[in-house]
């Protein structure tokens, strides 16, 4: 599984001082931490707060590249951002993400081709985040329809079905586990499935077993990534056990190990 580690991210009180205070040791930690720990990428938010977005974004990138060589996952609405990334990604970046809308598909996707970058897709749109799996296929499948018309590689495309907090929508989690499943239907050869796992525990108590049990569960329909806590050990421990289960890695006695010297 494509492990994406959420760290670098303005929602965080650390971070948000770190880019204000332009103090890059603390951003190099994390991303030198992530990595150590079993991620593959490392998404990159500036947040919600950010006055200066376009300039935050080059300096994230930037500032982890200058001591981390890994992909990037850049992670904003505004696709001025992402591109403001792209022109500065040393390897194959992701753009995390366009929506499902004709506009937004019609400015991203391009973008994801220029830059020979892999895509992620929400299953939402103008009209927000869909409640049942039905609305979500249709969103995902409009977002497919429109990479392969636009000669986009289906497999460098993730959909995204929008993992919601329990605590708040409890019954949206198995609608979540079908659209994973479903999803890798949608065409030949199959998108990718990908899910922000930390969303699952939002608000909630007993944050790190709630998004360990979803992991798991989400492997099982058959997830293809993810962005979470890398250091959560044992969360990356139950993952790799997980793709040796599914027999998606080959068994050896250091299997452990053996997945995160892998990694990066
Ligand atoms: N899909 C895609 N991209 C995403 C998400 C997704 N990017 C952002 C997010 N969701 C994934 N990253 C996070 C990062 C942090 C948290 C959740 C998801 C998180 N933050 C604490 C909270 O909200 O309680 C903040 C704690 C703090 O303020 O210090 O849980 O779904 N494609």
């Amino acid at each position: 599984m494509l492990i994406i580690g959420e760290l670098i991210n303005g929602m965080f009180k650390n971070v948000r001082e770190a880019i204000l205070n332009k103090d890059k040791q603390t951003i190099i930690d994390l991303a030198i931490k992530q990595i150590e720990a079993g991620a593959n990428a490392l998404d990159v938010n500036v947040g919600p707060l950010s006055k200066e977005p376009v300039t935050d974004m080059e300096w994230l990138v930037n500032t982890i590249q200058e001591k981390v060589n890994t992909r990037l996952c850049l992670d904003s609405t505004k696709p001025e951002l992402i591109e403001a990334g792209l022109k500065l990604a040393k390897n194959k970046a992701i753009i995390n993400s366009t929506t499902a809308d004709v506009e937004k598909l019609n400015i991203v996707v391009p973008l994801a081709l220029r830059y020979n970058a892999s895509l992620i897709g929400l299953a939402l749109n103008k009209k927000g985040v869909p409640q049942d799996k039905d609305r979500r296929l249709e969103l995902a499948a409009e977002i497919v329809g429109f990479c392969e018309a636009e000669n986009f590689p289906i497999k460098e495309l993730y959909l995204d079905p929008i993992v919601l907090p329990i605590n708040v929508a409890q019954a949206q989690s198995n609608i979540i586990f079908d659209s994973i499943k479903e999803f890798k239907l949608l065409s030949d050869p199959s998108p990718n499935t990908i899910i922000g796992l930390s969303n699952s525990s939002q608000g909630a108590k007993n944050r790190r077993i709630i998004n360990k049990t979803y992991a798991i569960m989400s492997m099982l329909s058959g997830l293809d990534a993810a962005i979470l806590d890398p250091l959560d050990k044992d969360l990356i421990d139950l993952i790799i056990t997980s793709e040796i289960i599914l027999n998606k890695q080959i068994y050896c006695d250091s299997f452990l190990e053996a997945y995160r010297k892998k990694a990066g």
